[in-house]
């Protein structure tokens, strides 16, 4: 599809101007308001924002948001330029007074720009360095995927990240590029505000050449805002030469302290360096101090007119970054100062910071305060192209989920069964199949996905065949790339895996089309991109998320690759609901509601029966395991199938004088199992509790206590209702391949002594019964445990 070259209007930089000056008070009023004028709580010292920051990139989000943007385009916004990003909704009319004023404050505006916790259009989240700028490029290749599909009617959006330049420091950066080279990205721009100021003090000289060569060997366009449109005049006059010589050689740390100094000092120094050229004396003399500082911060990316003109100029698809040269805190009495990352005007600066900018006392909130020409600017605004159709979220239709995959096997592992449900819905096909779109950093096949890849194909926007089967060299796989292929073959870096499942997983957001993105990842290396992880969960991107293998059940694989904190990250992470299953029939069960849990977005009261907020929705991690299991006969068991989403359910039920409750999650099933068997001589009435989710119980279980805590006295979650009615002196001893925490709060529901087992050390090689004696969790060491804690008759301790 051939699109129609994109509408560029002449930019009106009267009114851009107006707009820049508008951006740059409001934003440091907002901040000023929350740090002097708003009364402080008891001992609250400082509050923040980020006044220098926010100036150095003001002009760069005057041109976006007020001229160039189109309201398909999708921005992620520097995170501490958020003030400005915020005055410019205030501007607009989409935040409110009362959350500029609560700026950093409880429900107020969010210091950074925040899909999921700001009330106006935030397009990306920001916060955590890198990742703002990255996440745009995962964001094009989502775009790319539906586009492949003929999915989204509409014209095709520029995805564009606004960055600072010390996030170039974050390798997830370079990771990024390197994947969005892969697989031929486009409609991206990076912005950098390059002040060369981080928030410790000056960056490394020399930098924008390495930074141009970076994008180039990626093939980006670099296109460079050094000087603006007054400096250029300046260098066309006589002696201007030398003067543009000077700037070139300037050091970063000198141009930025004598732009803190101003235009006294500018005058001193560039007429001791270059006074002698023939006209530049004449060029400096002939200005005022107040015109040669405008003139030396008159830099690229403060200048409307070349911002505009560089913009309106990039009409094709190819990736491009705008190296904007800025000062840091740029038109404030903080500009240049090497320590104004964290600094604040005072009341003195603001006040004459204030009168400079022509906003009469009490008219600070005004939006339209110093403005020459409101009725003007009103106008311009009304038609401004961004926000012209108002918000820009989309929503998608649901995709049904159908009947789930009965696996008939009789011994086999989870992840071998996942690969296998995966495959079937393959088979079968309809709009579940349709939708979902897997994808794994080089781990596709070792994940068990090869079934599904062979049937639905890699994905590509030009097709390529597999050369080894045209070879006809013999293999399994079948690794063909087409547009219409569902699987995203990523490289190793787990970080791009969890941007780019972030980014398909708000494809119904920013697109509106629902995708079901799931993706596959070693369960250690889930760290790896672990903050990549918390940034799709704090937007609301919802994906299934598989760590396989896990735990040292990974027996010969050795201590680097059996993980041993997941299960605590995936119950700790928020937006994520984490599962063990140990058999297939539960992993079925968790996956046909997992399809249908990533997609509500409800508001729903939490559920009577466990206090989750399920109506809600989210996204679903599940650690899965190669040991391969002897599965459990069942009968059909409405108890079963709803414990098994709860949390728990009843392998064993105790009886009422339990005096030792097993609970396990995952892998090591068959170790509590026999263990029960062995101590059940011995001791009466032993329940085996089956964990599936402890993530849920334990979530379940707070929100109850916190209901209680309201006063809703019958609130009762999932957890208290299964170990409520345990008599007092029952032991429980929990067991897990993992961090023994992740079970042993248990004890703590209904106040029963317990006995956490699990894997706190590095893991080794070795056999899996090897290892699981090491580490105390086979049979054994539950045994020795009932044994020890639970006094009684003595118990077999051997197998
Ligand atoms: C991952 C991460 N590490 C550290 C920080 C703290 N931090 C916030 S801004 C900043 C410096 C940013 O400098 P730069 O990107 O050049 O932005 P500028 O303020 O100069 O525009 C740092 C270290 C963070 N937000 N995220
Ligand atoms: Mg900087």
């Amino acid at each position: 599809m051939i699109e129609p070259p994109r509408e560029t209007m002449r930019p009106d930089l009267a009114q851009l101007e107006v707009l820049h000056r508008r951006l740059l008070w409001l934003a440091c009023w907002t901040i000023h308001n929350a740090n002097h004028l708003r009364p402080k709580a008891e001992g609250e010292v400082k509050i923040g924002g980020h006044q220098a920051s926010s100036a150095s990139m003001a002009a760069i989000l005057t041109a976006l948001f007020f001229h160039v943007l189109r309201p398909e385009d999708r921005i992620a916004v520097k995170p501490h330029a958020g003030p400005v990003f915020h005055a410019i909704h205030y501007l607009m009319g989409g935040q409110s007074l009362e959350n500029l004023k609560a700026y950093r404050g409880f429900g107020g505006a969010q210091s950074y720009p925040s899909r999921t916790k700001d009330s106006i259009d935030v397009d990306f989240s920001t916060g955590s360095v890198g990742l703002g700028a990255a996440f745009p490029i995962f964001a094009a290749l989502t775009q790319d995927y539906l586009r492949a599909r003929g999915w989204g009617a509409g014209p095709t959006g520029r995805m564009i990240a606004l960055i600072g330049d010390a996030e170039l420091d974050e390798g997830n950066i370079y990771e990024a590029l390197q994947e969005g080279w892969k697989h031929d990205l486009r409609d991206v721009w990076w912005v950098i505000d390059y002040n060369r100021q981080s928030l410790d003090g000056v960056v490394r000289e020399g930098l924008w050449a390495r930074v141009e060569a970076v994008f180039q060997a990626f093939g980006w366009r670099v296109t460079r805002l050094k000087y603006g449109a007054l400096q250029r005049a300046a260098f066309a006059e006589p002696g201007g030469g030398a003067l543009r010589d000077w700037i070139d050689a300037c050091p970063n740390a000198l141009y930025s302290a004598l732009a803190f100094r101003g235009g006294a000092a500018w005058r001193e120094r560039l007429l001791a360096d270059i006074g002698d050229h023939p006209g530049t004396r004449a060029l400096i003399e002939a200005r005022s101090d107040g015109e040669i500082a405008a003139l030396m911060e008159n830099l690229g990316g403060h200048c409307l007119a070349s911002l505009c003109e560089a913009f309106d100029q990039t009409t094709d698809d190819r990736p491009t970054v705008f190296l904007a040269y800025t000062i840091k805190g740029w038109g404030t009495p903080l500009a240049g100062h090497k320590d104004n990352h964290a600094g604040l005007m005072t009341l003195e600066q603001m006040e004459a910071f204030r009168a400079a900018m022509g906003v009469a006392e009490g008219a600070e909130w005004d939006p339209f305060a110093a403005v020459p020409d409101p009725a003007a600017l009103r106008a311009y605004l009304e038609l401004v192209p961004f926000f012209a159709k108002g918000r820009r979220r989309h929503t998608a239709q649901g995709i049904p989920t159908p009947e789930r995959v009965r696996l008939e096997d009789k011994v086999l592992s989870t992840q071998a069964g996942f690969g296998k449900i995966l495959d079937e819905i393959a088979r079968r096909g309809g709009p579940l199949a349709e939708r979902i779109v897997t994808m794994s950093p080089d781990v596709t096949v070792s994940t068990n996905l090869g079934g599904w890849v062979n049937r639905r194909g890699l994905f590509a926007r030009d097709p390529r065949g597999d050369t080894f089967r045209e070879e006809r060299v013999p293999s399994a796989q079948k690794w063909a790339f087409s547009p219409t292929g569902q699987h995203i073959e990523l490289g190793i870096a787990e970080m791009n895996l969890m941007l780019m499942l972030g980014a398909a997983g708000l494809a119904h957001s920013l697109f509106g089309q629902r995708l079901i993105p799931i993706g596959t990842v070693y369960d250690p290396f889930i760290a790896r991109g672990l903050d990549a992880l918390t940034y799709a969960c704090y937007q609301d991107a919802r994906f299934l998320l598989v760590g396989t293998p896990s735990g040292v059940t990974l027996a010969p694989e050795g201590g680097a690759h059996q993980s041993i904190a997941t299960p605590l990250i995936g119950m700790a992470q928020d937006g994520i609901a984490a599962f063990e299953p140990a058999y297939l029939d539960e992993l079925a069960l968790i996956l046909a509601w997992s399809f249908d849990y990533l997609q509500r977005d409800g508001e729903g009261d939490p559920d009577e029966r466990t206090w989750l907020r399920d109506e809600t929705g989210g996204s679903v991690y599940l650690r899965l395991s190669t040991r391969p299991l002897e599965q459990v006969l069942r009968r059909p068991d409405p108890h079963f199938e709803q414990g098994v989403i709860d949390g728990a359910y009843w392998l064993r039920e105790p009886g009422p004088n339990a005096e030792v409750v097993i609970a396990y999650q995952g892998a090591v099933a068959p170790e509590a199992i026999e263990a029960a068997g062995r101590i059940m001589g011995a001791r009466r009435d032993i329940g085996v509790l089956a964990v599936t989710s402890a993530d849920r119980l334990n979530a379940g279980w707070t929100a109850a206590r916190r209901a209680r805590a309201r006063g809703l006295a019958s609130a009762r979650s999932h957890a208290e209702r299964l170990l409520d009615p345990l008599p007092a002196h029952c032991t429980l001893i929990t067991v897990i391949d993992g961090h023994p925490a992740t079970l042993a709060w248990l004890g703590a529901v209904a106040g029963h002594r317990t006995v956490p087992l699990g894997v706190e050390h590095f893991g080794q090689t070795g056999t899996i019964a090897e290892l699981y004696r090491h580490y105390g969790i086979d049979a054994g060491a539950i045994v020795a445990a009932a044994s020890h804690i639970a006094p009684g008759k003595p118990i077999r301790l051997v197998g």
